[in-house]
């Protein structure tokens, strides 16, 4: 099902008004309204995390509805059964139609670039944060549980590792700082309007469906492709450099169960493994499950790069009831099998979060 900006929704968004409240301050709405089926607003539903979170809704009973401006997202990884609005989140009156009706809210919806924040300062700043803040406004007209997708960019760089949650924020981008201040938006939208929120931020993701050719990209997805292709990789430094990956259905793991955690305390959480990977131990376990050798040209530094970006999973982990994550390897042999049969979409797949040949 599909709305293109109907002239009906904004309307209805006129009559958008407080509803009675279901929840108490700080009681978590789902564990005490136990349902068969439940209806989630998923905005950015169609990108690369947002299309693996419908497919696990949608394959455990629920019932999805996607608001998504197809921007970075592909209408082809809409999932089969979905709704789906095409609407810009920095549009109240969008946002307000798109949460009538539903039980709870994951919003992922984001310019998810740091690049694109350096170029379009202002324009970045509304999506990432205004339309937070349209999500966080409809949500409590609407008495809605958030659950919304913050990142390790709002720790910048830091001397003690693993970084936990209580670690100083530091924000060195643009997209950093908004992701900031959605946390600090949503301790407001829990103290001062009682609407339960839990923020994950993310550490780097991957995983089929993360678009390869995107300027954009994360480093996995780059180098999946250009070893599957038979081409060499650039390292940018000397490839000591580490990161904490973490795969997409243990993200997906993490928002499942955030939907039981949403709390006016706005809690935050990192999703992360604790791993750290370098990026040369990357760039040779990419190539060996391409069957190759690794090719890598070693260039400049990125410039204004974190050297070391690691999470501490402990107190997610514990909040969350998560068990370990996906291994490097397994995760990668998932992406690259994806690239091998030719980079399907989710209906291409039927919805399933398997890949065609995997
Ligand atoms: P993505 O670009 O694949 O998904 C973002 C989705 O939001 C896309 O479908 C895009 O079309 C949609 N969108 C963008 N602007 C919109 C707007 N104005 N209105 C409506 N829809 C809009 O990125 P992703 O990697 O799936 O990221 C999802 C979320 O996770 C983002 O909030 C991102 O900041 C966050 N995050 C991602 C990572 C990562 O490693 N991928 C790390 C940290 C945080
Ligand atoms: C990630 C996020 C970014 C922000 C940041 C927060 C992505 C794409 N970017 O940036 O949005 O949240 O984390 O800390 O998820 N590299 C190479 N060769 C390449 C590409 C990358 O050597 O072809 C290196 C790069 O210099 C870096 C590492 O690989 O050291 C990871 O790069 P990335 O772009 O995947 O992610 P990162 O951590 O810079």
């Amino acid at each position: 099902m599909l709305s293109r900006w109907p002239d009906s929704w904004h309307r209805r968004a006129h009559a958008c008004r407080r509803l009675p409240t279901p929840y108490a301050r700080g009681k978590d709405l789902f564990s005490g309204n136990p349902k068969l089926m439940s209806l989630f607003l998923i905005t950015g539903g169609c990108g690369f995390i947002g299309s693996h979170l419908c497919a696990a809704l949608v394959g455990r009973g629920d019932k999805v509805r996607v608001l998504d401006d197809l921007s970075t997202g592909s209408e082809a990884n809409l999932v089969p059964g979905a709704e789906l609005i095409v609407g810009d989140v920095g549009n109240p009156a969008t946002v307000c139609a798109a949460m009538e009706g539903v039980d709870g809210c994951v919003h992922l919806a984001a310019i998810a670039s740091v690049e694109r924040g350096v170029r379009d300062w202002l324009g970045t700043h509304r999506v990432n944060l205004s339309g937070s803040i349209a999500v966080l406004d409809a949500a409590r007209l609407r008495r809605v549980p958030v659950v919304y997708a913050s990142s390790a960019a709002i720790y910048g760089d830091q001397v003690n590792l693993p970084i936990a949650e209580s670690a100083p924020k530091r924000p060195l981008s643009a997209y950093g700082a908004d992701k900031l201040g959605c946390e600090q938006h949503a301790l407001v939208a829990g103290v001062v309007h009682g609407t339960p929120t839990l923020g994950l931020r993310f550490f780097n993701v991957f995983g089929p469906r993360q678009d390869p050719r995107s300027p954009y990209s994360g480093v996995i997805s780059i180098f999946c492709d250009r070893f599957s292709q038979g081409g060499d990789v650039d390292i940018f430094g000397d490839g000591e450099q580490t990161r904490d990956f973490v795969f997409v259905s243990d993200v997906v793991a993490a928002l499942l169960a955030g939907l039981k955690a949403a709390s006016t305390e706005a809690p935050v959480l990192n999703v992360c493994t604790g791993r750290p990977i370098s990026v040369r131990h990357l760039a040779e376990t990419v190539a060996a499950v391409c069957g190759r050798s690794a090719t890598i040209q070693y260039g400049s530094p990125r410039a204004g790069e974190i050297r070391h970006s690691l999470g501490d999973p402990h107190r997610s982990r514990a909040v969350l009831g998560l068990g370990e994550p996906r291994g490097l390897r397994e995760g990668l042999e998932e992406v690259v099998a994806w690239l091998r049969a030719g980079r399907p979409g989710l209906r291409a797949t039927g919805g399933s979060a398997q890949p065609i040949g995997a």
